[in-house]
């Protein structure tokens, strides 16, 4: 990878991946795409270039490929599982319509593309502990639909025209830098939020729901490893299983308060967000990533803890 488009580069992971991307193969090297309305601003404006990119519009996406001369493309853009049910054919055509652009572009002009997956691509079917690579994907989210039909086509890309797709299906990811938008697994980053203000957290989700999480550190490193494995080991492209931690929200809770002590907590489901994460399972197994690309997470639940009440003091009190 020499010359890299960012899709969403001012989003959850986008914001943070621009900037780690910039950090290996050097600022001018990675382009910030953005939408109107959430344009790149501070250090993700001044390290590097930046350019209007709505995987909607194939003609602009085509033209930035051109002028920067892209040979891989990090495709972010997407609308979150809860949000996503109250707009399906907006996700339908972010999601899809826009991966087709991608996956047609990246087949004219040689470019790798990574668009991830998410836990969202399982369903009711599939089984719930240690959910395999290969196995029952029978979503009932239009997120989850979406999710399967980018694994579908990206794999498709690949055997039939050679298009270098990779990724991996993400966890609910936590970090203090930017908030996620509408996820079904966003309570994990919210109830740092709540702890660290003194606030009492009103749970969306309801005791006993495990989900898969995920530390953002880990999540962008698995994001430049797999883009970087020895293709000749890969047996799987789209998408991978990869996982860190899995917890209910009383775990996060209890891991919260032995830091901030008297922390309070109490339930309030959200009935579609709730259908959502019982859909989903509760711990994947990702030996496939392990033995194909050495993937290795670095980070657990008490890591994390610590790092994010840390990081948020330090940016609430500046705030
Ligand atoms: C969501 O909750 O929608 C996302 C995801 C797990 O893909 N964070």
């Amino acid at each position: 990878m020499k010359n890299i488009l960012v899709v969403g580069s001012t989003g959850q992971i986008g914001s943070e991946l621009t900037m780690k991307l910039r950090g290996i193969y050097g600022g001018n090297n990675v382009v910030a795409g953005y939408i109107p309305g959430a344009e790149p601003k501070g250090e993700l404006l001044e390290s590097g270039p930046s350019a209007v990119a709505d995987v909607r519009d194939a003609k602009g996406l085509a033209e930035i490929v051109a002028k920067y001369n892209i040979d891989a493309i990090y495709n972010l853009a997407a609308l979150l599982s809860a949000v996503a049910e109250r707009k399906p054919l907006m996700a339908w055509d972010i999601q899809m319509n826009g991966l087709l652009n991608l996956l047609e572009i990246s087949r004219e002009k040689s470019c790798a593309l990574f668009t991830p997956s998410s836990i969202g691509s399982f369903g009711p079917d599939t089984p719930k502990q240690n959910t395999p690579q290969d196995t029952i994907q029978r979503p009932t989210s239009m997120y989850g639909v979406t999710k399967v039909a980018t694994e579908l086509l990206s794999d498709y890309y690949h055997h039939k025209f050679g298009v270098d797709t990779r990724s991996v299906r993400f966890p609910g990811l936590i970090s203090y830098t930017t908030l996620p938008g509408g996820g079904t697994t966003d309570y994990a980053v919210e109830i740092y939020y709540a702890a660290v203000k003194g606030e009492e957290f009103v749970c969306p989700i309801a005791k006993g729901t495990f989900m898969d999480m995920m530390y953002m550190p880990d999540a962008l490193r698995a994001a430049v490893e797999i883009m970087e494995a020895d293709p000749s080991r890969l047996n799987h492209r789209n998408s991978f299983n990869i996982a860190s931690m899995s917890f209910d929200p009383e775990i996060i809770r209890a891991s919260i308060a032995k830091a901030v002590p008297g922390f309070r907590m109490r339930y309030e489901p959200d009935p579609v967000r709730q259908a959502i994460a019982e859909s989903w399972p509760d711990k994947m197994d990702d030996s496939c990533a392990r033995a194909e690309w050495d993937w290795k997470p670095e980070f657990g639940l008490e890591e994390m803890t610590a790092d994010m009440i840390a990081n948020l003091r330090i940016k609430l009190a500046k705030a």
